[in-house]
């Protein structure tokens, strides 16, 4: 297993510094190992109180991780005093190790966490050693001397850093307030990447910037070059930054074990798919079906997203047995069908199962004639990827109004021809049920 080390300060909500940047690793598959610079005591919006760690602390606790053990990559964070920057960029350069170097000059209640000769120290020091150096837009104002009001800005604050010396920077746009968007700018001695993300507005997430060049260096501990390392950290990052724990209403935290924890959640879905296709298969074999064509189940994990997240299962009829053969599951991909369960999902969490059939008219006739079901009819034109942008809305128009509304089967339309039939369920058991319940009354 690779490691990584975090030079950081310590914060008791484990959303910045080193809890955060050792859970991260961890998520990763990347064993960290913790110096810490300060002692912070703190909430998720306000820093009460600092205690910096001396020299000799912090020398001893360099000495006894460096001599001892194989770091892969190191980042550092909160660095504090004169004597951690110039340690720090000696044992990095004697153990010849690569930096992420997330500058931390003040936390966002405005507290100092690095002062002046500190910073002039990691400016001329650590700094230009680092593989990558990540500030925010604040902390990039602050290091290039420029002021940043809009994405050009930006890039040319990447171009001034790189001209006063530094290998690459990755400015984090966060905080350029006037834009639906964030731009990251990746400069890696001119070649230039942008990373365009979704604001999450209505929430502030405590320690993201920790997050991302925490990601960073465990993908540069894996060998990752550090175009690749920032390009899938800033992939790791949009999974997880979705659906950060809200403890209080106003300050998130972001789960950087979400992407291990969907993962596990694909796996049981998978295992339950297996099962459901055993009973759809008793269903099907117990009846006559006008069923012709393939039969893909489509499950949601619970908080979705994308539609990666959707595990997408093509059931095929193999003949003269008329019985089902299970396909590899993958995940999504760019099917409409995945997108539609999405929207649905989003309205009714409880949904999480699609299963769809080819348009059958004895499904359709023991849908109507059961009474029992609610069902909608969706109109598309050509049925393909190109018409989803519409679908939350058309959706929204349904459920969204109207809370608790149920839907139980969408009867999909391509140029005024219905084609599909879909039966939603909250799992697998329930959408088959659903089925044969109609056909049984049949
Ligand atoms: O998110 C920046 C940050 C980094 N490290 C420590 C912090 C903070 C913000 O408060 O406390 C220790």
């Amino acid at each position: 297993m690779k490691t990584a080390l975090s030079i950081a300060g310590s914060d008791p909500t484990s959303g910045a510094g080193v809890a955060a940047d050792l859970i991260t690793f961890n998520s990763l598959g990347v064993h960290g190992f913790y110096i810490i610079t300060a002692l912070t005591s703190q909430t998720l919006s306000k820093v009460v109180r600092i205690r910096v760690v001396d020299c000799e602390d912090f020398a001893v606790q360099m000495k006894t991780v460096f001599e001892n053990f194989k770091i892969n990559a190191a980042k550092t964070g909160v660095i504090s005093t004169p004597c951690q920057a110039r340690l720090t960029k000696e044992y990095v350069e004697k153990y010849n190790i690569p930096v992420i170097a997330d500058p931390v000059f003040k936390a966002s209640d405005g507290t100092v966490f690095s002062d002046e000769d500190t910073i002039r120290e990691l400016v001329t020091g650590l700094y230009r050693k680092a593989s990558l150096l990540t500030p925010n837009i604040i902390e990039a104002e602050r290091l290039s001397d420029y002021q940043i009001r809009k994405i050009d800005d930006v890039l040319e604050a990447s171009y001034i850093l790189l001209k006063k010396g530094f290998k690459a920077v990755l400015i984090k746009g966060g905080h350029l307030n006037d834009s639906r968007e964030v731009f990251d700018v990746l400069n890696i001695g001119g070649d230039v990447k942008i990373f365009r993300k979704n604001r999450l507005d209505w929430l502030k997430i405590h320690g993201s910037g920790c997050i991302l060049s925490a990601a960073i260096t465990a993908y540069t501990a894996q060998g990752y070059s550090i175009m690749e390392a920032v390009m899938r950290a800033e992939e790791y990052f949009s999974k997880i930054a979705h659906h950060p724990l809200n403890i209080n209403s106003s300050v998130g935290l972001l789960q950087p074990f979400k992407m291990l924890t969907d993962c596990a959640e694909k796996i049981e879905i998978i295992k339950e798919m297996n099962q459901a296709t055993g009973f759809l298969n008793e269903i099907l074999k117990a009846g006559e079906w006008d069923i012709h064509g393939e039969i893909i189940l489509l499950y949601s994990i619970n908080k979705p997203v994308d539609a990666s997240d959707v595990v997408y299962l093509k059931l095929l009829k193999e003949y003269p047995e008329k019985s089902l053969r299970l396909n590899y599951p993958v995940f999504g991909g760019d099917d409409l069908t995945s997108r539609i369960l999405l929207a649905v999902k989003k309205f009714l969490p409880s949904t999480k199962v699609g299963l769809c059939l080819p348009y059958s008219e004895t499904v359709f006739k023991g849908l109507e004639e059961s009474g029992e079901y609610q069902y909608i009819n969706l109109y598309f034109k050509e049925f393909s990827i190109n018409e989803s942008n519409l679908l939350e809305e058309t959706f929204k128009n349904i459920l969204g109004e109207q809370g608790n509304r149920r839907l139980d089967f969408l009867i999909l339309f391509s140029h005024m021809k219905p084609v599909k039939i879909m039966v939603l369920g909250e799992n697998g058991f329930n959408s088959i049920y659903k089925l044969a319940k109609i056909l049984k009354k049949k």
